[in-house]
C-alpha cells in the first residue's frame, strides 16, 4: 500500500493512562510505540488525538454511585461503558507517553472534554452528532484517506475508523500498531462493524512510499 501526500496518520490516545501502570491500562499498550515509530516517517501528515476529561466526567464509574468500572449503563445517547477515572485534564496520566517521539504531528485533537458526553471517535462524540472539527480540518487540508494507530483498537481507534467510513473517507487500521481493551465483547463487535463498513485492516509491513 503506497502512502501519498493526501494520506494522514492519526495516532490515537498514546497517553500514560492507557499504557503500563496507567489508570486504564490497555493490555500491552506500550507496545504500540515501536511500530508507530517505524511507520511514522512514511507520512507527511500526522494528527494526534488526546483523551481529555474533566474530573467529573460521566464516563467514570465514580460518577455513578453503586457502579464499577467496565459496567455498562444506558445514557440519553445510548449505551456507555463505565471506566476508571482516566485522562483527567492537567494530570500526569493525560500526557502522551514520554517514549513517543513524533516530529511530524501537525495537530493535536482533544476530545471528551464535556462532562456529560463521552467521545471515543476523533470525528463525533458518542451521540454520533456532535462534531469535533476533524472532518472539516481534513477537508480543508486536502487529506482524503486516514490511517489509524494507537489505543484502543476496539474503542477510540475503531469508532474513528467507522465514523470516517460514514463520512465517505477510506479508513485503514494498522493492526500491529494498535492494542485492544476487549471488554463485554467489544473486540468481536468492532471487527464485525469493520467488515460491514469496509474498514481496511493491514499490518505495518504492508506500507511503503
Ligand atoms: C478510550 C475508553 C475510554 C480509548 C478512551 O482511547 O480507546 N477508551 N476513553
Ligand atoms: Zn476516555
Amino acid at each position: 500500500m503506497h502512502i501519498t501526500s493526501h494520506d494522514v496518520l492519526i495516532v490515537t490516545d498514546v497517553q500514560n493512562d492507557f499504557c503500563e501502570r496507567g489508570a486504564l491500562a490497555v493490555p500491552d499498550g506500550d507496545s504500540v510505540i515501536e511500530p508507530i515509530h517505524k511507520i511514522a516517517h512514511l507520512f507527511e501528515h500526522v494528527v494526534q488525538t488526546q483523551d481529555w476529561h474533566p474530573p467529573d466526567h460521566l464516563s467514570f464509574a465514580s460518577s455513578h454511585p453503586g457502579k464499577k468500572p467496565f459496567d455498562e449503563i444506558e445514557l440519553s445517547y445510548g449505551k456507555q461503558t463505565l471506566w476508571p477515572d482516566h485522562c483527567i485534564q492537567g494530570s500526569m496520566g493525560v500526557n502522551f507517553h514520554p517514549a513517543l517521539r513524533l516530529t511530524r504531528t501537525q495537530m493535536i485533537l482533544r476530545k471528551g472534554f464535556r462532562s456529560s458526553i463521552d467521545s471515543y471517535s476523533a470525528f463525533f462524540e458518542n451521540d454520533h452528532k456532535t462534531q469535533t472539527g476533524l472532518a472539516s480540518y481534513l477537508k480543508e487540508r486536502g487529506l482524503t484517506r486516514i490511517f489509524l494507530v494507537g489505543l484502543a483498537y476496539d474503542f477510540c481507534v475503531g469508532y474513528s475508523a467507522l465514523d470516517a467510513r460514514r463520512l465517505g473517507l477510506p479508513a485503514v487500521i494498522i493492526r500491529d500498531a494498535c492494542r485492544a481493551i476487549d471488554t463485554n465483547g467489544s473486540l468481536e463487535w468492532m471487527e464485525k462493524r469493520f467488515a460491514e463498513a469496509g474498514v481496511d485492516v493491514v499490518n505495518s509491513e504492508d506500507l511503503s512510499n
